[in-house]
Protein backbone atom coordinates (compact mmCIF):
# COMPACT_ATOMS: atom_id res chain seq x y z
CA UNK A 1 0.00 0.00 0.00
CA UNK A 2 2.57 2.62 1.08
CA UNK A 3 4.85 1.62 -1.73
CA UNK A 4 2.13 2.11 -3.91
CA UNK A 5 1.42 5.20 -2.83
CA UNK A 6 5.24 6.40 -3.34
CA UNK A 7 5.06 5.26 -6.64
CA UNK A 8 2.49 6.91 -7.68
CA UNK A 9 3.87 9.84 -6.37
CA UNK A 10 6.94 9.39 -7.91
CA UNK A 11 4.81 9.75 -11.61
CA UNK A 12 3.17 12.66 -10.66
CA UNK A 13 6.28 14.03 -10.21
CA UNK A 14 7.28 12.88 -13.47
CA UNK A 15 4.32 13.75 -15.01
CA UNK A 16 4.22 17.04 -13.82
CA UNK A 17 1.07 17.00 -11.78
CA UNK A 18 0.93 19.99 -9.39
CA UNK A 19 -2.18 18.74 -7.56
CA UNK A 20 -2.36 15.52 -7.44
CA UNK A 21 1.11 15.62 -5.77
CA UNK A 22 -0.15 17.50 -3.29
CA UNK A 23 -3.31 14.93 -2.99
CA UNK A 24 -0.75 12.09 -2.88
CA UNK A 25 1.41 13.90 -0.25
CA UNK A 26 -1.40 14.48 2.37
CA UNK A 27 -2.59 10.62 1.94
CA UNK A 28 1.33 9.44 2.24
CA UNK A 29 0.86 11.46 5.40
CA UNK A 30 -1.94 10.04 6.55
CA UNK A 31 -1.10 6.53 5.96
CA UNK A 32 1.71 7.06 8.50
CA UNK A 33 4.67 7.35 5.95
CA UNK A 34 7.46 9.52 7.59
CA UNK A 35 7.88 12.88 5.53
CA UNK A 36 11.26 12.42 5.12
CA UNK A 37 10.66 8.77 3.83
CA UNK A 38 8.02 10.42 1.37
CA UNK A 39 10.55 12.93 0.19
CA UNK A 40 13.29 10.36 -0.21
CA UNK A 41 10.97 7.71 -2.21
CA UNK A 42 8.14 9.24 -3.36
CA UNK A 43 9.51 12.84 -5.31
CA UNK A 44 12.63 13.15 -5.19
CA UNK A 45 13.01 9.75 -7.44
CA UNK A 46 10.47 11.17 -9.99
CA UNK A 47 12.74 14.65 -10.66
CA UNK A 48 16.08 11.95 -11.22
CA UNK A 49 13.92 10.44 -13.79
CA UNK A 50 12.47 13.65 -15.50
CA UNK A 51 16.58 14.40 -15.19
CA UNK A 52 18.15 11.75 -16.87
CA UNK A 53 15.28 11.81 -19.10
CA UNK A 54 16.44 15.62 -19.86
CA UNK A 55 20.20 14.50 -20.57
CA UNK A 56 18.85 12.04 -23.11
CA UNK A 57 16.84 14.24 -25.45
CA UNK A 58 13.37 12.47 -23.99
CA UNK A 59 12.41 15.19 -22.00
CA UNK A 60 12.78 19.11 -22.46
CA UNK A 61 12.33 22.78 -19.84
CA UNK A 62 8.55 22.84 -19.83
CA UNK A 63 8.98 19.09 -17.75
CA UNK A 64 11.54 19.98 -15.80
CA UNK A 65 9.91 23.48 -14.79
CA UNK A 66 6.27 21.07 -13.93
CA UNK A 67 8.37 18.61 -12.53
CA UNK A 68 9.51 21.27 -10.31
CA UNK A 69 6.54 22.83 -9.31
CA UNK A 70 5.01 19.10 -8.36
CA UNK A 71 7.43 18.60 -6.50
CA UNK A 72 7.43 22.09 -4.45
CA UNK A 73 4.20 21.65 -3.92
CA UNK A 74 4.08 17.99 -2.18
CA UNK A 75 7.03 19.51 -0.15
CA UNK A 76 4.34 22.55 0.72
CA UNK A 77 2.25 19.86 2.42
CA UNK A 78 5.13 18.30 4.61
CA UNK A 79 6.74 21.38 5.31
CA UNK A 80 4.70 22.23 8.53
CA UNK A 81 5.45 18.85 10.28
CA UNK A 82 9.05 19.01 9.18
CA UNK A 83 9.39 22.39 10.49
CA UNK A 84 7.57 22.13 13.61
CA UNK A 85 10.34 19.22 14.68
CA UNK A 86 12.59 22.11 15.30
CA UNK A 87 10.35 24.73 17.37
CA UNK A 88 10.39 24.78 21.23
CA UNK A 89 14.26 24.69 21.89
CA UNK A 90 17.32 27.21 21.94
CA UNK A 91 18.19 27.63 18.40
CA UNK A 92 21.08 25.17 17.92
CA UNK A 93 23.00 27.64 15.28
CA UNK A 94 22.09 30.21 12.73
CA UNK A 95 22.82 29.22 9.24
CA UNK A 96 22.53 31.53 6.00
CA UNK A 97 21.64 29.44 2.40
CA UNK A 98 21.32 29.92 -0.62
CA UNK A 99 21.88 29.16 -4.18
CA UNK A 100 24.45 30.53 -5.91
CA UNK A 101 24.23 33.44 -8.84
CA UNK A 102 23.52 32.17 -12.07
CA UNK A 103 21.47 29.13 -10.45
CA UNK A 104 18.20 29.13 -10.04
CA UNK A 105 18.07 25.47 -9.27
CA UNK A 106 15.51 26.07 -5.94
CA UNK A 107 14.13 22.68 -4.82
CA UNK A 108 17.62 20.68 -3.37
CA UNK A 109 18.74 23.96 -1.67
CA UNK A 110 15.50 24.63 0.46
CA UNK A 111 14.94 21.30 1.73
CA UNK A 112 18.76 21.72 2.78
CA UNK A 113 16.69 24.80 4.50
CA UNK A 114 13.89 22.96 6.20
CA UNK A 115 16.00 20.24 7.21
CA UNK A 116 18.63 22.78 8.90
CA UNK A 117 15.21 24.04 10.61
CA UNK A 118 13.72 20.90 11.88
CA UNK A 119 17.03 20.23 13.19
CA UNK A 120 17.03 23.24 15.39
CA UNK A 121 18.73 26.07 13.45
CA UNK A 122 17.61 29.41 12.50
CA UNK A 123 17.71 29.61 9.56
CA UNK A 124 18.00 32.69 6.37
CA UNK A 125 17.25 31.13 3.15
CA UNK A 126 18.36 33.69 0.52
CA UNK A 127 16.61 32.23 -2.64
CA UNK A 128 18.16 31.56 -5.73
CA UNK A 129 20.78 33.34 -8.14
CA UNK A 130 21.96 35.30 -4.78
CA UNK A 131 24.78 37.70 -5.21
CA UNK A 132 28.23 37.03 -3.81
CA UNK A 133 28.24 40.40 -1.68
CA UNK A 134 24.32 39.43 -0.30
CA UNK A 135 26.20 36.39 0.80
CA UNK A 136 28.72 37.76 2.81
CA UNK A 137 26.37 40.92 3.91
CA UNK A 138 23.67 38.10 5.77
CA UNK A 139 26.87 36.22 7.34
CA UNK A 140 28.57 40.04 8.85
CA UNK A 141 24.43 41.09 9.97
CA UNK A 142 23.34 37.46 11.37
CA UNK A 143 26.83 36.49 12.82
CA UNK A 144 25.84 33.12 11.20
CA UNK A 145 27.93 29.94 12.19
CA UNK A 146 27.30 27.88 9.01
CA UNK A 147 26.76 29.10 5.25
CA UNK A 148 25.59 27.06 2.87
CA UNK A 149 26.01 27.07 -0.59
CA UNK A 150 24.28 25.30 -3.31
CA UNK A 151 25.20 25.04 -6.88
CA UNK A 152 23.37 22.59 -9.17
CA UNK A 153 25.40 23.85 -12.35
CA UNK A 154 29.11 22.81 -13.67
CA UNK A 155 28.88 26.53 -14.82
CA UNK A 156 27.75 27.87 -10.88
CA UNK A 157 30.25 25.78 -8.86
CA UNK A 158 32.60 27.87 -9.59
CA UNK A 159 31.01 30.75 -7.52
CA UNK A 160 31.03 28.62 -4.52
CA UNK A 161 34.73 29.68 -4.82
CA UNK A 162 34.33 33.04 -5.29
CA UNK A 163 31.94 33.50 -2.28
CA UNK A 164 34.64 31.94 -0.03
CA UNK A 165 37.29 34.75 -0.98
CA UNK A 166 34.93 37.52 -0.74
CA UNK A 167 34.64 35.82 3.10
CA UNK A 168 38.49 36.43 3.45
CA UNK A 169 38.16 39.60 1.47
CA UNK A 170 35.61 41.33 4.11
CA UNK A 171 37.64 39.56 6.76
CA UNK A 172 34.93 37.50 8.10
CA UNK A 173 36.24 34.14 6.99
CA UNK A 174 37.27 32.87 10.74
CA UNK A 175 33.83 33.38 11.98
CA UNK A 176 31.90 31.01 9.85
CA UNK A 177 31.79 27.76 8.44
CA UNK A 178 31.03 26.89 5.01
CA UNK A 179 29.11 24.25 3.45
CA UNK A 180 28.54 23.76 -0.05
CA UNK A 181 26.69 20.77 -2.04
CA UNK A 182 24.29 20.25 -5.20
CA UNK A 183 24.11 17.41 -7.39
CA UNK A 184 28.14 18.72 -9.59
CA UNK A 185 29.44 19.52 -6.31
CA UNK A 186 32.08 16.71 -4.19
CA UNK A 187 34.26 16.27 -1.31
CA UNK A 188 37.33 17.08 -3.49
CA UNK A 189 35.63 20.21 -4.85
CA UNK A 190 35.09 21.20 -1.37
CA UNK A 191 38.54 20.69 -0.43
CA UNK A 192 40.04 22.13 -3.56
CA UNK A 193 37.99 25.72 -2.87
CA UNK A 194 38.53 25.49 0.94
CA UNK A 195 34.92 25.08 2.02
CA UNK A 196 35.00 23.02 5.64
CA UNK A 197 32.04 20.73 4.94
CA UNK A 198 30.27 19.03 1.99
CA UNK A 199 27.15 17.00 2.24
CA UNK A 200 25.10 15.39 -0.77
CA UNK A 201 21.98 15.21 0.60
CA UNK A 202 19.99 17.25 3.09
CA UNK A 203 20.54 14.62 5.61
CA UNK A 204 24.35 14.88 5.82
CA UNK A 205 23.89 18.65 5.10
CA UNK A 206 22.34 18.99 8.88
CA UNK A 207 25.24 16.20 10.09
CA UNK A 208 27.56 18.01 8.17
CA UNK A 209 26.26 21.52 9.75
CA UNK A 210 26.02 19.46 13.58
CA UNK A 211 30.01 18.42 12.83
CA UNK A 212 31.37 21.74 12.26
CA UNK A 213 29.80 23.31 14.82
CA UNK A 214 31.03 20.50 17.39
CA UNK A 215 27.81 18.88 18.49
CA UNK A 216 28.56 15.90 16.84
CO1 LIG B 1 18.13 22.00 -14.39
N1 LIG B 1 19.76 20.98 -14.66
N2 LIG B 1 18.74 23.33 -15.69
N3 LIG B 1 16.42 22.82 -14.10
N4 LIG B 1 17.64 20.43 -13.46
C1 LIG B 1 19.97 19.80 -13.80
C2 LIG B 1 20.75 20.18 -12.54
C3 LIG B 1 20.78 18.85 -14.78
C4 LIG B 1 21.69 17.83 -14.04
C5 LIG B 1 19.78 18.14 -15.73
C6 LIG B 1 20.48 17.19 -16.67
O1 LIG B 1 21.13 17.62 -17.60
N5 LIG B 1 20.35 15.91 -16.44
C7 LIG B 1 21.58 19.89 -15.64
C8 LIG B 1 22.95 20.32 -15.07
C9 LIG B 1 24.11 19.80 -15.87
C10 LIG B 1 25.39 20.25 -15.27
O2 LIG B 1 25.70 21.41 -15.22
N6 LIG B 1 26.14 19.28 -14.77
C11 LIG B 1 20.61 21.05 -15.67
C12 LIG B 1 20.62 22.07 -16.66
C13 LIG B 1 21.61 21.89 -17.80
C14 LIG B 1 19.76 23.19 -16.62
C15 LIG B 1 19.72 24.38 -17.59
C16 LIG B 1 21.10 24.93 -18.01
C17 LIG B 1 18.88 23.92 -18.79
C18 LIG B 1 18.81 24.93 -19.92
O3 LIG B 1 18.34 26.01 -19.76
N7 LIG B 1 19.31 24.51 -21.06
C19 LIG B 1 18.91 25.43 -16.78
C20 LIG B 1 19.82 26.33 -15.93
C21 LIG B 1 19.05 27.44 -15.29
C22 LIG B 1 19.89 28.18 -14.29
O4 LIG B 1 19.98 27.78 -13.13
N8 LIG B 1 20.55 29.24 -14.71
C23 LIG B 1 18.10 24.53 -15.90
C24 LIG B 1 16.85 24.87 -15.40
C25 LIG B 1 16.07 24.06 -14.60
C26 LIG B 1 14.64 24.43 -14.20
C27 LIG B 1 14.50 25.90 -13.78
C28 LIG B 1 13.75 24.17 -15.37
C29 LIG B 1 14.34 23.38 -13.07
C30 LIG B 1 14.53 23.92 -11.63
C31 LIG B 1 13.21 24.34 -11.01
C32 LIG B 1 13.37 24.79 -9.59
O5 LIG B 1 14.33 24.55 -8.89
N9 LIG B 1 12.36 25.49 -9.14
C33 LIG B 1 15.42 22.33 -13.31
C34 LIG B 1 15.41 21.03 -12.74
C35 LIG B 1 14.13 20.63 -12.03
C36 LIG B 1 16.50 20.13 -12.83
C37 LIG B 1 16.60 18.66 -12.34
C38 LIG B 1 15.77 17.79 -13.27
C39 LIG B 1 16.16 18.41 -10.92
C40 LIG B 1 16.83 19.29 -9.86
C41 LIG B 1 16.14 19.07 -8.53
O6 LIG B 1 15.37 19.89 -8.07
N10 LIG B 1 16.37 17.86 -7.94
C42 LIG B 1 18.15 18.39 -12.46
C43 LIG B 1 18.50 16.95 -12.74
C44 LIG B 1 18.67 16.16 -11.45
O7 LIG B 1 19.11 16.68 -10.44
N11 LIG B 1 18.39 14.90 -11.49
C45 LIG B 1 18.60 19.48 -13.36
C46 LIG B 1 15.71 17.46 -6.68
C47 LIG B 1 16.50 17.99 -5.48
C48 LIG B 1 15.89 17.49 -4.18
O8 LIG B 1 17.81 17.48 -5.58
O9 LIG B 1 18.75 19.73 -6.25
O10 LIG B 1 20.19 17.64 -6.34
P1 LIG B 1 19.11 18.41 -5.69
O11 LIG B 1 19.50 18.67 -4.17
C49 LIG B 1 19.94 17.62 -3.32
C50 LIG B 1 21.47 17.44 -3.31
O12 LIG B 1 22.11 17.91 -4.48
C51 LIG B 1 21.90 18.15 -2.07
O13 LIG B 1 20.82 17.93 -1.18
C52 LIG B 1 19.60 18.09 -1.91
C53 LIG B 1 18.49 17.36 -1.22
O14 LIG B 1 18.78 16.01 -0.96
N12 LIG B 1 22.17 19.58 -2.05
C54 LIG B 1 22.92 20.10 -1.05
C55 LIG B 1 21.75 20.58 -2.84
N13 LIG B 1 22.21 21.74 -2.39
C56 LIG B 1 22.92 21.49 -1.28
C57 LIG B 1 23.59 22.34 -0.40
C58 LIG B 1 24.27 21.76 0.69
C59 LIG B 1 24.27 20.39 0.88
C60 LIG B 1 23.59 19.53 0.03
O15 LIG B 1 24.93 22.48 1.59
C61 LIG B 1 24.77 23.86 1.58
Amino acid sequence: MSEDLLSQLTATVVNGKVEESADLTRQALSAGLEPLAIIERGLRPGMDVVGERFSCGEAFIPHLVLAGRAMQSGMKVLEPDLKKRGEGTAPVGTAVIGTVKGDIHEIGKSLVGIMLTANGFEVHDLGVDVPVETFVAKVKETGAQILGLSALLTTTMVVQRRVIEALRTAEVRGQVKVLVGGAPVGRAWAEEIGADGYADDARGAVAEARRLLGLG
